[in-house]
């Protein structure tokens, strides 16, 4: 039988209480695209809100099998453990389809984590469009700060617009890297590492030290060239190992003198206001394109216009001029 339907009030005191199995179903609320739930879950946001923003967001990305996932567990452990924080990790993977099988798949890289009272783990939420799943995961991040996280890591694939998706949700933006993987900047496009807050060469063991080490010179002289990041502040080259836990309690302060700094100097908050505006801008255009779609006329006249515009009798922006007049 399926759990009872809470009502908004419900969701937010289980929420505010610390209720995991309250939180967890409050995401799945967020992430259902059903109308009914998408109204109720925008009313449990709303009676959490006060509550939201008082967590660090921490921004994860790098190219697939660089390490993320086994960085945050080892960085999030020191953090459970030395720092007594509460943590929540979230992921945006616009590609995965995967169904419940992938919490399994989360969990496994997370194993310690995923055992801990004091830390929530949840994989991304399967969808078509990069915007439904930033739309899901901003919101699943705000019931989790309400549930008391201190912490929340988004992790994200390095691979095109996820990394500047997840960017505009986070205090902080980390690019992981790998020693002597061929080319020096592995593909990566110039704009993530502008992005990045902090640059970190993983897996700098098992003999990987060495070139770990001229990796972090070759990326130190690269970000030379780049124009000085907006927060003010230098972007460090770090080396970590997650299996052996090098240069995990330097990332932290680095996390940590950053967040302090940009404090003080008023751009922490200034970030976090430009998130909120372009949220609204975002959410706008997602309204009004479904709502467009979902107009009677619009659908009817759609197909002939298309066939026009494909055939070259009609200009795509005469089109949709033409559509929008309906
Ligand atoms: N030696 C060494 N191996 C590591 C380290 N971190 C991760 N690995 C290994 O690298 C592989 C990929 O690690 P993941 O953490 O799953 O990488 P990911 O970036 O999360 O991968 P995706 O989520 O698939 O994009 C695994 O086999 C890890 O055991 C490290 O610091 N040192
Ligand atoms: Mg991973």
């Amino acid at each position: 039988m399926p759990p009872k339907r809470l009502s908004a009030a419900e969701y937010a005191t289980g929420i505010l209480a610390g209720s995991r199995t309250v939180l967890g179903r409050a995401i799945t609320l967020v992430e259902s695209t059903l109308p009914a739930d998408q109204a109720l879950a925008q009313a449990v946001l709303q009676a959490v809100l006060p509550h939201t923003g008082r967590s660090l967001r921490v921004g994860i990305t790098g190219v697939p099998g660089v390490g993320k996932s086994t960085f945050i567990e080892a960085l999030g452990r020191f953090l459970v453990e030395t720092k007594g924080l509460k943590l929540a990790v979230l992921a945006v993977d616009p590609s995965s389809q995967r169904g419940g099988g992938s919490i399994l798949g989360d969990k496994t890289r997370m194993p310690w984590l995923a055992a801990q009272p004091a830390a929530f783990i949840r994989p991304s939420p399967a969808g078509n469009s990069l915007g439904g799943v930033a739309r899901a995961t901003r919101e699943a991040l705000l019931l989790c700060e309400a549930a008391g996280h201190d912490v929340i890591f988004v992790e994200t694939v390095g691979v095109g617009q996820s990394e500047t998706t997840v960017h505009g949700m986070v205090d902080f933006f980390l690019l992981l890297l790998l020693a002597g993987a061929g080319d020096e900047l592995q593909g990566l496009k110039r704009g993530i590492m502008e992005m990045a807050d902090a640059l970190c060469i993983t897996k700098a063991d098992h003999g990987n030290e060495q070139a770990a080490r001229r990796a972090r010179l070759d990326y130190q002289s690269a970000l030379h060239l780049f124009p000085p990041a907006p927060s003010g502040q230098v972007q460090p080259v770090l080396l970590t190992s997650a299996v052996d836990g090098t240069g995990l309690a330097q990332v932290w302060e680095v996390i940590e003198t950053y967040a302090a700094a940009t404090r003080q100097s008023g751009y922490f908050a200034q970030r976090r206001q430009e998130q909120q505006l372009q949220w609204l801008h975002q959410s706008i255009a997602q309204a009004l394109e479904t709502r467009f779609y979902a107009d009677a006329a619009v659908r009817e006249r759609l197909p002939t216009v298309r066939a026009a515009v494909a055939a070259g009798r009609l200009t795509p922006f005469a089109a949709a001029g033409e559509l929008l007049r309906l």
